[in-house]
């Protein structure tokens, strides 16, 4: 296919998505709640910049599950599957040929630190899908780590402009510990719901529990709603 045709392709399945999940986005808590609960100037989505029982940090913590494996760029893969029409894997090179998108957002760890206007460059999670074209079933998507980490995430919640997958931070690869070469950022919920070392994407029709959902996090993981354990 030429490359404007298959671009024409992505961005049109892109709006359908969007319009798809647009009425659903619009009422999560994160852009609608009329009491969120933090302090400081509203961020961009108009919530208090510092969600409730969050300290700020200048140094960026690392958390892990004791695991930090070392992918090599030429082994890398990114495989979307589950419910949808076309499942995909990429290499290094074709995840770059993607549109590449670049924002600054907040990063809020659900172990009480916030660290604040991270610049982030790499892919929307939301033109990853519009490639795997998720089916009408389609609720969920279970992300999986290459250190055997999951966690799941509303689609609602991992369409929204802000979900990235990045390989760049504050124009830096990001690093290893960080979850390098490419990790997941969802800068609306707690960190935890971005995999590091991201290998696998799933979409799934109805909600199942990661890793640490099912030790008693919360499902949704509202930073504005103190919502960190089930
Ligand atoms: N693959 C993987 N992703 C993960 C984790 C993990 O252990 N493995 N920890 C999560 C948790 S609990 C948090 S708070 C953030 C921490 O990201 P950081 O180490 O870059 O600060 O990554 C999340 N993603
Ligand atoms: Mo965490």
């Amino acid at each position: 296919m030429e490359g404007s045709e298959k671009l024409n392709r992505v961005v049109e399945a892109r709006m359908k998505l969007k319009a798809r999940f647009e009425d659903k986005m619009s009422l999560t808590p994160s852009v609608a709640d009329n009491k969120p609960m933090g302090k400081g100037n509203p961020n961009r989505h108009g919530m208090p910049q510092v969600p409730i029982g969050q300290t700020i940090t200048n140094k960026w913590p690392v958390l892990d599950l004791g695991i930090q494996p070392d992918i090599s760029l030429e082994k890398w893969r990114l495989v979307i599957d589950g419910e949808v029409e076309h499942p995909v894997e990429l290499s290094w090179q074709e995840f770059l040929a993607l549109p590449q998108t670049e924002d600054t957002s907040d990063f809020h760890c659900v172990t009480t630190w916030s660290k604040l206007n991270m610049n982030w460059k790499g892919v929307r999670l939301l033109d990853l899908a519009a490639l795997a074209l998720p089916k009408d079933t389609a609720t969920h998507i279970m992300c999986y780590g290459y250190d055997e980490y999951t966690t799941n995430v509303s689609l609602e919640e991992a369409l929204k402009p802000d979900v990235l997958l990045v390989h760049t931070v504050d124009g830096q690869p990001l690093h290893r510990d960080h979850g390098g070469p490419v990790r997941m950022i969802t800068p609306q919920l707690y960190a935890w719901k971005g995999s590091k070392w991201i290998n696998r994407i799933e979409f799934l029709s109805k909600n199942k529990l990661g890793f640490w959902e099912e030790r008693g996090y919360s499902n949704t993981a509202y930073p504005w709603r103190n919502d960190r354990y089930s």
